[in-house]
């Protein structure tokens, strides 16, 4: 007798998570870094970054031109929040796009399922910015553009996408004094 064995396997996949000034604002990291270990995906790469005009623009390339550009920009920038910087991860295991998304929820806060971070924490302005907490990757191709924007290769632990060698000539840094 022949017994049919379906195995789901979801592919090994990386994402990228913000969580965004407000979330920093209502001292949410904690609470959203231990819904997302639920997940037992593996953190690939963190770090606190201060949000440029430049950085924020090419991260919502694909929004240029809605009404609420403007807004979005100056949210993540942390203008609204007085905190200028959010805190970036990469998240790195199977099928991590989709059970990141799910613990994330929908875009609008007020769509969103009530026990998800965005449901749960989220609110939109009076002018109307989705203030929703956190940021996840939509798709594969989504994760490896911002993931790229986001981070250099030396500061994800995992060899996730191909590298080259490379030299940086006449940079300017600043080192410790
Ligand atoms: P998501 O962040 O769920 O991937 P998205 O990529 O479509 O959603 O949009 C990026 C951000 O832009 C989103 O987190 C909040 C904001 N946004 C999207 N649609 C909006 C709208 N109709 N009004 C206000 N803000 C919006
Ligand atoms: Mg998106």
């Amino acid at each position: 007798m022949w017994v049919e064995l379906w195995v789901c396997v979801m592919a090994v996949e990386q994402t990228l998570v913000l969580i965004k000034p407000d979330g920093l604002k209502k001292s949410l990291t904690g609470n959203i870094l231990t819904r997302l270990s639920e997940t037992r995906l593996e953190i690939a790469a963190a770090r606190i970054v201060r949000v440029t005009r430049e950085l924020a623009e090419e991260h919502y390339t694909f929004l240029k031109g809605k009404p609420f550009f403007e807004e979005l920009i100056g949210y993540i920038m942390g203008e609204f929040h007085e905190r200028r910087k959010v805190m970036a991860l990469v998240y790195h295991g199977e099928g991590a796009i989709q059970k990141v998304r799910e613990i994330c929820g929908a875009t609008n806060p007020e769509e969103a399922d009530s026990v998800s971070i965005r449901g749960a924490y989220g609110r939109i302005t009076t002018s109307g910015v989705y203030e929703n907490v956190m940021h996840a990757s939509a798709n594969p191709e989504e994760a490896e553009r911002e993931i790229k924007l986001w981070f250099t290769p030396d500061e994800i632990v995992y060899h996730i996408y191909p590298v080259k060698d490379g030299e940086l000539k006449n940079v300017k840094t600043r080192l410790w004094a």
